[in-house]
């Protein structure tokens, strides 16, 4: 399987609950590097550009209110198959449904603050990766 990157957010409940780190192992257990990271306070203009496909949705206005609640990581996630295998990572979006032993699962209270975001395409992941970080930003892995 390719090479790939995916953008991954550790949303604001779990950066409040210190569990960036245990989120940043999973990853790392599964064989997916971390090759670029910040902390940002999102804005209602910055959180509402990433998750514009949604503008329409009746639950817009309270994911916007959610993620700009507090502070979220973001990430660039690489390795073989990145999107996939961190969605499988991550659990269904809503952490009732989510498989045991997923981050949405074991760490995730409700469908609006459900832990993690990860990009759910290869052009998605493209579009967003461009959308927190230049290009300079990201460092290959070794
Ligand atoms: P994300 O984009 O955050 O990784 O989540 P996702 O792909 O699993 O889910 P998506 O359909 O893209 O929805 C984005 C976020 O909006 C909230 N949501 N609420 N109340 C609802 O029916 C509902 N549906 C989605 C979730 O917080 C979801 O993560
Ligand atoms: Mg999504």
């Amino acid at each position: 399987m390719a090479i790939e990157r995916t953008l991954s957010i550790i949303k604001p409940d779990a950066v409040g609950k210190n569990v960036i780190g245990e989120i940043y192992s999973r990853f790392e257990k599964a064989g997916l590097r971390v090759v670029a990271a910040k902390m940002l306070q999102l804005t209602d203009e910055s959180a509402g550009g990433f998750y514009a496909e949604h503008k329409e949705r009746g639950f817009f206005k309270d994911l916007i209110a959610f993620m700009t609640s507090g502070p979220v990581m973001v990430q660039v996630l690489e390795g073989e198959g990145a999107v996939a295998l961190n969605r499988e990572l991550m659990g269904a979006t809503n952490p009732a449904d989510a498989a045991p032993g997923t981050i949405r699962a074991d760490f995730a209270n409700s469908i609006d603050a459900n832990a993690v975001h990860g990009s759910d395409s290869a052009q998605s992941a493209a579009r967003e990766i461009a959308y927190f970080f230049k290009d300079e930003e990201i460092c290959p892995r070794a």
